[in-house]
């Protein structure tokens, strides 16, 4: 009996890491992730300021050209 209790918990150990792990992986494609490595934004897919800054800020530099005037102050339709 005791056998079967450590196999079982090994079992379950096994399967918590495999569910660990595909929810990690998971959370790389989330939509709460900004894309920093290529111009994926326009300030049409954004509908508030808060919006444009959080991916704003996420990257350095201005990859998605959200500032073409580079005032500092990205998407002046939604950031005035
Ligand atoms: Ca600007």
């Amino acid at each position: 009996m005791r056998h079967l209790v450590s196999a079982l918990a090994a079992l379950l150990a096994v399967s918590s890491l495999t569910l660990a792990t595909t929810a990690s992986a998971q959370d790389d494609t989330s939509d709460d992730e900004v894309v920093c490595s290529y111009d994926a934004y326009n300030c049409g897919d954004f509908s508030s300021c808060a919006q444009v800054m959080q991916v704003f800020r996420a990257c350095e530099g201005d990859v998605h050209k959200l500032d073409r005037d580079k005032d500092g102050v990205p998407c002046e339709s939604l950031c005035d």
